[in-house]
């Protein structure tokens, strides 16, 4: 990790930043949860994240979805759910402005909850690195290419609804019973595994099935771990990065970049001229990042409108 040497501390100064970005051409933007958290969506390492309650590897990965299909869409659902009742935040609207101003701005997004789509950011400009919450796809190695997007249908099948707790016990007693202490366990952010009840695996007919080649099941459209991330994005980024002209300037919005390829970014960049700008809550997440000219600490959605505005 190349640390900020002391005596070259990142400059927290605003008014140096508002002066280089007026003369900044080409810039890019690297998001993480953090964007979203004043959203009231939790964020993966963060007190109360995702990853505090499970273990990503468990659940955002194919051998998870294999293994239980039924638990990784309830996670998947759950969280569809949450981002589908959250609203983009000023952060989201205002790099969706800079965009419209300038062609040449590029943003690459590691969240997958839909929230700077809804902003209005250019989608020409907005590569979503890990994919989306809301587009489903075929499940299986091969699959039958069958993908859509589906910001719809909250629940995505019946068997998914977060049931209300005074819902009355319907024949499938069990299932039901099983579905809500999960689910309120997902709500309180508390671990699955934690569950001391046999909570059995969903039905595999209840859940969400491909209507094109009807027999596999559709999958979240999200890259787990362990999977390149998508082809076309890939390319258009590199095609980007691969630009004769320098990089102006790289801003790291509320992410640990702990997560590759997309965390190598910023050093990329780096290395095209770029200047670094981070916004993080956590000074100490910026610390370990690669060496960067800026860090403004707070909120994501407080600070970027207004460096960006
Ligand atoms: C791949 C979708 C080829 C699913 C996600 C080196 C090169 C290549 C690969 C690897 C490598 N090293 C390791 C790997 C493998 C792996 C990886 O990176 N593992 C990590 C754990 C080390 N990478 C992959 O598998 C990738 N695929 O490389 O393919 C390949 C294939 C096989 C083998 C090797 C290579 C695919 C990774 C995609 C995983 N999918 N999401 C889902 O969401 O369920 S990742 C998911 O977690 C997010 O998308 C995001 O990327 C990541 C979480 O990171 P953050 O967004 O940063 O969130 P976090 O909570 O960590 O941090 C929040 C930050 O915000 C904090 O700093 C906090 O302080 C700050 N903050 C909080 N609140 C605020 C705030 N800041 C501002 N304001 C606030 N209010």
């Amino acid at each position: 990790m190349n640390w900020t040497a002391p005596d070259e501390m990142p400059s927290t100064d605003v008014a140096s930043f508002v002066q280089y970005l007026q003369s900044a051409r080409r810039i890019v933007a690297l998001l993480g949860a953090g964007l979203s958290a004043s959203s009231g969506l939790p964020t993966f390492r963060g007190a109360g994240g995702l990853w505090r309650t499970y273990d990503a590897t468990r659940l955002a990965t194919p051998g998870a979805f294999k293994a239980d299909p039924g638990l990784s869409w309830q996670f998947y659902s759950y969280r569809r759910h949450m981002s589908l009742n959250a609203k983009p935040n000023r952060a989201h609207l205002a790099l969706a402005e800079l965009a419209r101003r300038n062609s040449n701005f590029l943003t690459l997004s590691q969240n997958v909850d839909g929230l700077s789509p809804r902003a209005g950011h250019p989608p020409e400009q907005l590569k979503l690195l890990h994919g989306s919450l809301f587009d489903v796809k075929c499940w299986d190695e091969h699959g039958c290419g069958y993908i859509r997007r589906n910001d719809f249908s909250d629940p995505i099948v019946p068997a998914l609804a977060l049931p209300t707790v005074d819902e009355g016990l319907s024949a499938d007693s069990q299932l039901k019973e099983a579905i809500r202490k999960k689910n309120h366990a997902l709500i309180r952010g508390a671990d699955i595994s934690d569950i001391n009840v046999n909570i059995p695996s969903l039905r595999r007919d209840d859940l969400p099935h491909c209507p094109q080649c009807k027999e596999n099941l559709l999958r979240p459209g999200v890259v787990w771990f362990g999977e390149t991330l998508p082809a076309d994005v890939l390319s258009d980024v590199s095609r980007w990065f691969q630009q004769p002209e320098n990089i102006d300037l790289i801003l790291v919005i509320g992410t640990s970049s702990r997560v590759y390829p997309a965390a190598g970014y910023t050093e990329m960049a780096r290395e095209k001229g770029a200047r670094v700008a981070v916004i993080n809550m956590d000074p100490g997440d910026a610390r370990e990042m690669t060496k960067h000219d800026w860090f403004f600490e707070g909120d994501a959605a407080t600070i970027v409108p207004e460096i960006l505005e």
